[in-house]
This record gives structure tokens, sequence and C-alpha cells, in this order.
């Protein structure tokens, strides 16, 4: 099934579960050579959320700013390789929702806990909007934001579990939106965490 939650957006109810299995084989081999840690803002909070990347350029803030590189920092090494079964559901989750050929070169893995929250933001760091985003909603259930194009605007709540994939593109790309703090409702192939990847043409 294909929800509209906007013009140009999409949830995609249960479409990663066919390939959950190679999903989480791919995350282990990433997060061996990329380890989850939590980045500073340029104003100099610690984001509650872990992150790590895959593909050939990542997304990383600092007291300098945000951006995308094609280095992990911590390591200095270039950052995995997109796996295989993660560019496929980008791509046909992409084609689902109408957007034919989409060709990620970014996966920003996002880890939450119990708590764990993610502020109303814009992804904004991208050279290109014509190209749409891609996320995949991995363990524990979590209720996504989805404001308008200024922060002021009402915003509405969407719930997401394991196994959702959602597209945004075209008029919805700059929308706000974010992650209500998590709930402890352990899931049964991931325990308390909830794990997001997200898909993205960055350069
Ligand atoms: C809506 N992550 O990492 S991607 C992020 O659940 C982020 O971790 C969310 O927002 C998470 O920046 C899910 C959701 C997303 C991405 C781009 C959008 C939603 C969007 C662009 C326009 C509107
Ligand atoms: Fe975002």
């Amino acid at each position: 099934g294909k929800e509209a939650i906007g013009p140009s957006a999409f949830v995609l109810r249960g479409f990663a579960l066919p390939c959950v299995d190679e999903l989480l084989s791919g995350l282990r081999e990433v997060e061996q050579r990329a380890a989850f840690r939590h980045l500073v803002t340029p104003g100099g909070f610690t984001m509650s959320v872990a992150m790590t990347n895959c593909g050939r350029l990542g997304w990383i803030s600092d007291r300098r700013g945000y951006r995308y590189g094609e280095h992990d920092p911590e390591t200095g090494l270039p950052w995995p390789a997109m796996p295989a079964a993660f560019a496929r559901l980008a791509q046909a989750s992409a084609a689902e929702a109408g957007f034919a050929g989409f060709q990620p070169d970014a996966c920003l893995v996002n880890r939450y806990e119990p708590g764990t929250r993610l502020s109303l933001h814009q992804d904004k760091d991208e050279r290109d909007y014509g190209a749409p985003i891609v996320s995949v909603s991995l363990g524990m259930p979590a209720t996504f934001l989805f404001g308008g194009l200024a922060r002021s605007g009402k915003a509405a709540r969407i719930p997401l579990v394991h196994g959702d994939v959602v597209v945004w593109g075209g008029p919805d790309r700059l929308r706000y939106h974010g992650v209500l703090p998590l709930e402890d409702r352990p899931h049964a192939l991931l325990g308390s965490r909830r794990i997001n990847l997200t898909f993205r043409k960055a350069g």
C-alpha cells in the first residue's frame, strides 16, 4: 500500500520487510568499519541520536557546521561502501513512489534509544533538491513529525514501525520534520533500538 502524506510524500508500509535480514547484515558490516557516534552541533550540543554513514558521502556535524564529506573524521578512512541490499531497496522504494532512477550517494544511519529525539529541522545540506529522500525504519516504533515549510506551522504525527519506508520529493522535499522522543517498546529483532536509514543524493 502507498499512503500519501503530502503532494509528493508517501509511506510504503512494510516495504522493507522482505529484505530486513540483508539490511541487518549490511548494517553490521557498516558499523564495524564506521562506529556509531554522537555528533556535536555547531551550537555545541551533543545529539541524542547516534550516527554513522555509508556510501560515497557521509553527513557530519561539528563546531564548524553541517556538511557532507568522503571520509569518516574518526578514522580518516573513506565511509564504508553502501551495501547492495541498501541501494536496491532505496531505488525500488523511490520508483514505487514515482521517482524512477534514484541513485543515492549517501546513506545516513541513525540509531535511537529510549528517550532519543530529533528536533524539527529541514534537510538543506544536499546540492540538488530535485532528488527525493528515502527513509527506512527498523526496530522500535517512532512517531514522525511532518510539518510545513516554516518551523512554526502545525506538524502532522505519523506512526512509523519496523519495515516502513517513506519517500519525500518535489514540493515536500524542504518540509520541516523530526522524531518525538522514543518510548521503550522493545522490538523482537533489535531490542530497545530504532535504526533509520536515510538515503540521499548529496553530491
Ligand atoms: C521530510 N531522519 O536524518 S528521515 C535526518 O527517522 C532525519 O531518523 C529521520 O530526518 C529519522 O535528517 C527520518 C526523514 C526525512 C528526511 C527528509 C525529509 C523526512 C523528510 C525531507 C522533507 C520532508
Ligand atoms: Fe531530516
